[in-house]
């Protein structure tokens, strides 16, 4: 076995552990069996099928910052608290995909869509938030950083909701390209993904490594200095938004078989960034078909299939791949600058080399 599969094997075992312990808190309040199979299923279903990214995130960075292998309920300990950011995207990716229409997702049916769930997703999608604060509760009541916890957690939630109320309004029924602008669209992915992918599982590693939000100097630059959460949001911000581009040009250029979904952002009429990036390159003719059949259904349909074309002729794959080559040249500039005080338990560079490599010309 490689060295990954190893980790992510070793991760995932902490997922059947807390699925256990949730389940058993349910058992023991008389709750009927039909509720406990239903809730398993529901966990089984949505939570450990994704690509863990955002979940093992937090033990690697618990790693780094300490700068030494973790004990035993070191380690138990920060895969908790991965899997509590997994319950957190699992909570959105079950709620998005009512919302977005989906049909798939991590390469099955969405959850909604199998029989004799429908509707009852979304309780479904309650149920799995709320597994959140009963872990913390559980493994981390008695720390002194139990409440800084819960509240980055809480303020999370708030961020991506924002985030996805506003993905969602600017994407109606009715089609009105004029709306669209590459500025929103940086406010949207910010929201709706930065803060939850890339911010959190950090700042969840930094307060189990006890770092404080006490100013720390910068490496290189001369700037005064800066509350260490502060550091790390000026970087995993950028980062994220980087990683929504990336999800929003897979939508269009990937395979369901490389994404595990099939895009709607074109038929859904999504303020996405290769439609931002169309209008801005695109002739009067290029447009009237932009604006003809952009936001129109069905998959896979004549508008689809022509929205794509233009994307094609105005070179959106080559476009992508130069965004992305100077984000990531800016991104390592920035990192550079993260002070290095050479301490156990402080903040480094290499937290964030390490998300970078990790989704650097990603395809899935
Ligand atoms: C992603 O939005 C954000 C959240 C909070 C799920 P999206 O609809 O682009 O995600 P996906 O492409 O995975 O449906
Ligand atoms: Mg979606
Ligand atoms: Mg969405
Ligand atoms: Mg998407």
């Amino acid at each position: 076995m490689t060295d990954k599969a190893a980790r992510r094997q070793r991760f995932e075992q902490v997922y059947h552990r807390i699925a256990d312990e949730l389940l058993d808190e349910l058992r023991k309040e008389n709750i009927p069996d039909d509720a406990i199979q239903w809730y398993r299923k529901s966990l089984d279903y949505n939570v450990p099928g994704g690509k863990l990214n955002r979940g093992m995130a937090v033990v690697d960075t618990v790693e780094i910052l300490k700068r030494r292998p973790l004990t035993e309920d070191e380690y138990l300990k920060s895969a908790v608290l991965g899997w509590c950011v997994e319950l957190l995207q699992s909570y959105f990716l079950v709620s998005d995909d009512i919302m977005d229409t989906s049909i798939t997702r991590r390469g099955q049916p969405c959850w909604y869509r199998n029989p004799g769930i429908g509707m009852i997703a979304i309780n479904d999608s309650f149920m799995i938030s709320s597994a959140i604060y009963r872990l913390i509760k559980s493994y981390f009541k008695k720390e002194a950083y139990y409440i800084d916890l819960v509240e980055l957690f809480q303020e999370t939630t708030w961020q991506t909701e924002i985030g996805q109320l506003i993905d969602l309004i600017t994407a109606p029924e009715e089609v009105n390209l004029d709306k669209f602008s590459l500025k929103k669209h940086s406010f949207i992915v910010i929201w709706k993904t930065a803060y939850y992918s890339f911010y959190l599982p950090v700042a969840c590693a930094m307060y189990m490594c006890g770092i404080t939000h006490t100013p720390i100097p910068f490496a290189n630059s001369s700037l005064p200095p800066k509350d260490p959460y502060e550091i790390a949001k000026s970087i995993l911000i950028p980062l994220g938004e980087y990683f929504q581009i990336q999800d929003d040009f897979l939508d269009f250029a990937g395979t369901p078989e490389q994404i595990g979904k099939i895009g709607t952002d074109i038929i859904d009429n999504k303020c996405s960034w290769c439609i931002n990036t169309a209008l801005l390159h695109a002739s009067p003719d290029q447009r009237k078909i932009l604006d003809e059949h952009y936001g129109k259904k069905p998959s896979g349909g004549d508008s689809e299939l022509k929205i794509k074309a233009v994307f094609e002729e105005l070179e959106i794959r080559e476009k992508y791949a130069a965004y992305e080559e100077k984000v990531v040249g800016l991104l390592r500039e920035r990192i550079a600058d993260v002070p290095e005080l050479g301490r156990e338990n402080t903040l480094r560079g290499e937290v964030f080399e390490s998300f970078l490599s990790k989704i650097y010309r990603r395809s899935k």
